[in-house]
């Protein structure tokens, strides 16, 4: 493969930077999708430039050749969610540890160039400091966050003992069009937006005055092409905050989102979610530094621009 792959390319994240890989002259991208969340769908506007194959990253034999020569992968296939890997930890387990691991074994036997692996803020646990730096030590609190965290310990011990270039980004709760909003382990942001437009009260897990650092999809994906840019020397093995740098309650979010449509609804609450972290605020500092991390979309933007798309489809 001579051309750019994304793993999970075709998910809400992954089809953003298939999107902007594009926008930015790639002559085109392969996806390497088992199509479990992800959809064809998400790629139609590209989906001539795009090599989609149906492989899940467990499946070592289907996945290895693909990867070969490729100049960059982009490893953003896993399953998400805290709560899904607390009551399905085996899955998950399975995807984004041993998934991880095949991706990287099938770069280093297939000489691939460099892996930017999709990493979670969830990696942080609750840290007494704010805003979290990559200097912090992890503390996770799920078996997604422990799973996410292995991955970045996979890649810097590849990176040491194979001389795989590697770049893990903690994303920060990725919000924007496509995030789909159906299951009850979607994103916050997409379940808040549908309820919204459906006019009926979104259920708050606790008091509501947990806090997030939401970063807008094109933020990140323009962040994971700007890691496979960046000089080798400076960035390889290296974790980095994949996140705008705020933080907003989910109140407050609440509140935000009813003003911009205009209406008031008040939310109902039901009892804190297990493994759910407190607050969440990236240290955006070593990002900006050594990668050029300029996030280009204010919270109440995206926001914008997620709730005219929803609107348009739902
Ligand atoms: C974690 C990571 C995020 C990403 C994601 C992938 C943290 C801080 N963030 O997101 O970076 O890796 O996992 O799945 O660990 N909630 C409600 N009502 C709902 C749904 C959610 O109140 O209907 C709450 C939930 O309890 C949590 C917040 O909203 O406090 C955000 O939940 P989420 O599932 O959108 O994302 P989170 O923070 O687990």
């Amino acid at each position: 493969m001579n051309i750019a792959v994304v793993t999970g390319g075709a998910g809400f994240i992954g089809s953003a930077l298939v999107r902007t890989l594009l926008a930015q002259g790639a002559p085109r991208v392969a996806v390497i999708d088992n199509l479990s969340s992800g959809k064809e769908a998400n790629l139609a506007e590209v989906r001539g430039s795009v090599d989609l194959y149906a492989v899940d990253i467990r499946d070592y034999a289907r996945l290895a050749p693909l990867l070969k020569g490729a100049p960059v992968v982009y490893h953003l296939a896993a399953i998400p969610s805290v709560p899904r890997s607390i009551s399905e930890p085996a899955p998950s387990h399975e995807a984004n540890i041993d998934g991880t691991f095949n991706v990287l074994r099938a770069c280093v036997e297939g000489r691939a160039g460099r892996v930017i692996y999709a990493a979670s803020s969830s990696a942080y646990g609750d840290t007494e400091a704010l805003p979290k730096s990559e200097t912090m030590a992890p503390r996770p609190k799920s078996p997604y966050a422990l799973q996410k965290l292995t991955g970045e310990y996979y890649c810097a011990v590849f990176t040491s003992c194979y001389g795989l270039e590697t770049v893990s980004l903690r994303f920060f709760n990725v919000f924007g069009p496509r995030q789909d909003p159906s299951s009850p382990y979607s994103g916050v942001l997409s379940i808040f937006m549908k309820r919204l437009l459906e006019r009926r009260p979104p259920v708050i897990f606790g008091d509501g005055e947990q806090s997030r650092d939401f970063t807008y999809v094109e933020d990140v994906a323009e962040l994971c092409l700007k890691a496979a840019r960046a000089p080798g020397a400076t960035v390889s093995g290296h974790v980095y905050n994949a996140g705008n740098g705020c933080r907003y309650t989910l109140n407050e979010t609440w509140r935000l989102l009813c003003r911009m449509e205009g209406v008031e609804i008040q939310p109902e609450y039901g009892p804190p979610r297990p493994g759910d972290v407190r607050h969440s605020q990236a240290d955006t500092a070593a990002a900006v530094r050594d990668l050029g991390h300029a996030p280009r979309f204010s919270f109440e933007e995206g926001l914008r621009r997620t709730l005219e798309w929803y609107r348009s489809t739902l």
